[in-house]
């Protein structure tokens, strides 16, 4: 399928867009570099203060770019076109510096949810209370609670008090950051109520405890079932692809690939620096409280991501239990290429 580059954003395309700003220093480029290009979080501290708008695009279940404008920038300059900026995004990303002295921030905030909203009343308004790690737990739920007070505040005032804002806690030191993002991006997606179907449904008939569809590259997740997210077990599962993805490395000879645990298909890769893309990753692994991990490729660079219990109570053994996730997981992959054609159709018919 041929794809034409255009330099307007398609409006079809628009709420796949991220908006990230806030103030200098606040953690922006950190944030793009960390969840997307897996950079190191220490690194960081030597990234140079962006001087103008920056676009990165990202490929996963749904296009995505995110959008950097850099603190510096005044955007409510007459010749910065902010209008048609604001009104083909779909979620603005402020980023408030939680180390830092904020009160400063939270005007810029409210005076850009102003003007974005204006423009554009169905943008998603997400706010980061950012760096964390430097914060003690009370101080916390301290600064939560008085960033989301002010900002409700300052909305009053500008008679803006119906505007949903939602407020996550961060830092790239911990995996607080790709919980935030995970939830930011899923709002973009159309087809998440059908995902999240789907992702019960497969609960329901398997022995399976929870269940994520991460991004690999990025480990954000794209879908989870409808039971809570605990960030522990999101941690260990997005651990897990790492893992899996290290020992697929090992295996690795001559751009052919056999796999290490599990799956039999080979799948082929390529040579060394650019991100190896394989092809049909899966893998299983016991844990020692008696529960599994279960991981297996999905299309476009997802893969599933399921913890499975020890099912004793219906006298299943672990190696029947597996069987029927396996025959589950082929019906839930064969939905989602279903899922994601018909999207595709669509798109292209209204061209
Ligand atoms: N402690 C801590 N420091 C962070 C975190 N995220 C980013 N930083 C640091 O914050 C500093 C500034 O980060 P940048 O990502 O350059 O900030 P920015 O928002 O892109 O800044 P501008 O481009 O000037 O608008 C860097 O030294 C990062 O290492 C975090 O979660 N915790
Ligand atoms: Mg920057």
């Amino acid at each position: 399928m041929v794809m034409e580059a255009t330099l307007i954003p398609n409006p079809k395309d628009s709420n796949a867009t991220i908006l990230l700003m806030g103030l200098r220093r606040g953690g922006k480029s950190s944030i793009c570099k960390v969840v997307f290009h897996n950079m190191q979080p220490l690194d960081t501290l030597y990234l140079e203060s962006t001087s103008k708008p920056t676009t990165e695009q990202f490929s996963s279940l749904i296009d995505l770019s995110v959008m950097e404008l850099p603190g510096q920038l005044n955007y409510f300059e007459p010749n910065y076109d902010s209008e048609r900026l604001f009104s083909s995004v779909g979620a603005l990303v402020y980023v408030i510096d939680s180390q830092d002295e904020y009160l400063n921030a939270l005007t810029n905030l409210s005076m850009i949810i102003e003007f974005a909203y204006k423009v554009n009343p169905k943008i998603h308004i997400e706010v980061l209370i950012h760096k964390i790690d430097g914060l003690s737990e009370d101080y916390r739920m301290d600064a939560q609670r008085d960033i989301m007070q002010r900002t409700g505040d300052e909305l009053l005032d500008l008679g803006l008090e119906g505007v949903q804002v939602s407020f996550y806690l961060t830092s790239i030191f911990d995996h607080s950051i790709y919980e935030a993002f995970s939830r930011i991006v899923q709002k973009l997606i159309p087809e998440l109520p059908s995902l999240e179907n789907m992702l019960d449904n497969l609960v329901q008939h398997s022995s399976i405890d929870k269940v994520f569809l991460f991004d690999i590259n990025s480990k954000i997740y794209v879908a989870t079932d409808s039971s809570p997210v605990d960030i522990q077990t999101y941690e260990v599962c997005a651990e897990f692809i790492d893992i899996t993805i290290d020992l697929e490395d090992l295996y690795v000879e001559d751009g052919t690939s056999s796999h290490a645990n599990g799956g039999g298909t080979d799948g082929t890769s390529t040579s060394a620096p650019s991100p190896r893309t394989p092809t049909d990753l899966k893998s299983i692994s016991h844990l020692s409280n008696g529960s599994s991990l279960y991981l297996k490729q999905m299309i476009r660079g997802l893969a599933l991501v399921a913890v499975i219990r020890n099912d004793e109570v219906n006298n299943l053994t672990i190696d029947s239990t597996v069987a029927i996730i396996d025959y589950n997981v082929v019906l839930f992959k064969q939905s989602l290429m279903k899922m994601w054609e018909n999207s595709r159709l669509v798109y292209d018919e209204d061209q």
